[in-house]
């Protein structure tokens, strides 16, 4: 019999490509979605997945809607990907980011404690909760210390699923997961907007780029490497947590840099410091060590960052020049 799977944060980046993963593995899947005006499975459909899915709607906030979605499942899997998932958002939104960001993966853990507690269970926890650096390469035994509304919200939904482990015998496992990006990255965050903004200067549709803090440092890996480390995670014989990153740090500053010598345009003639973009407080540097990840999971990062901005960078070309053919 295939297995089946619950994803919340579908319409996401690591929802549409894990959504893609399950379906590859033979899973039935259920993303469990937010009912809104507007539709946002432009994901689904450019994976070509949407008609695959089954939609089970309900919100991370609604205790009730999340078991209501694990007696309709019956899940083996449960990977909760959803949140309000932009750290800057968090300042504007902290008590809306702590709602679904952190209590979210509680109202998660509960409604698998009480419908189906030998359900597997995936937390997206996140390098934001390292924030202020206590050593220049983060395991999953370096401190946290959050520097954002929705760093600290991960931290709860974190230690929440170690206490659900600990407690109640839940398998719940959390990858620990550096900063992951992909052609279908929001466009909010700053390697989309990068890549974004490069295509439309290319095509003559654009004229500069504003950004903020280009000296903050990150471990930038490919989004459909990432959620094969969140499968394998699941599959293992004892739940635990894992850092999930490539070893490799990066200034914004340079990762613009690869974005516009691929097209032939040097970033220092188009990038503007924008003080709007800077933020109350900044994780200067990321850089994670995923030698547990290597040992135990057999997992490793298979895309370099200049493969990624490329691949980005292509897949932005090709959407920009659409726009304007359809003008
Ligand atoms: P991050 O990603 O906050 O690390 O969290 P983001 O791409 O937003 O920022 C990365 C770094 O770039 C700096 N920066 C800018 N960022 C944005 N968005 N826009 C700008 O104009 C800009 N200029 C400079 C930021 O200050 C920051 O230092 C992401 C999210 O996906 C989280 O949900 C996830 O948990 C972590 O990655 C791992």
């Amino acid at each position: 019999m295939s297995k089946s799977a619950i994803i919340t944060g579908i319409y996401g980046q690591d929802g549409a490509y894990l959504a893609k993963l399950l379906l590859e593995k033979n899973y039935k899947v259920y993303g469990f979605i937010a009912r809104r005006s507007t539709p946002v499975d432009w994901r689904l459909k450019e994976l070509d997945i949407n008609d695959k899915i089954e939609f089970i709607e309900g919100d991370l906030t609604d205790l009730s809607s999340l078991i209501r979605a694990v007696e309709i499942a019956q899940p083996d899997e449960f990977y909760n990907l959803g949140a309000q998932s932009f750290v800057g958002t968090s300042w504007k939104q902290p008590i809306l980011t702590a709602q679904s960001t952190g209590l979210g993966v509680l109202n998660c853990l509960e409604s698998i404690r009480i419908v189906k507690p030998d359900t597997k269970f995936y937390q997206a926890s996140t390098s934001e909760m390292f924030g202020l650096i206590q050593e220049p390469i983060q395991s999953e035994k370096t401190p946290f210390h959050p520097r954002s509304p929705y760093g600290v919200s991960k931290m709860f939904g974190h230690w929440m699923t170690i206490n659900y482990r600990e407690s109640f015998d839940i398998f719940g496992c959390c990858g620990i997961l550096f900063n992951h990006e992909s052609p279908l990255r929001g466009i909010e965050f700053v390697t989309r907007k990068v890549t974004d903004a490069v295509a439309r200067i290319k095509l003559g549709c654009q004229n500069d780029l504003h950004l903020g803090n280009i000296d903050a440092k990150r471990d930038w890996g490919f989004a459909g490497d990432y959620v094969e480390a969140m499968w394998m995670m699941l599959q293992q014989d004892k739940a635990d947590d894992y850092v999930v990153a490539t070893g490799r740090t990066t200034t914004v500053r340079d990762m613009c840099k690869i974005a516009f010598d691929y097209v032939d345009l040097n970033y220092e003639d188009y990038v503007v410091i924008d003080p709007k973009f800077y933020r109350p407080a900044e994780v200067d540097l990321l850089l994670g060590n995923p030698e547990k990840a290597k040992n135990i999971l057999g997992w490793e990062a298979k895309t370099s960052l200049e493969d990624l901005i490329k691949m980005m960078v292509d897949a932005d070309l090709r959407r920009v020049n659409n726009e304007l053919k359809l003008k």
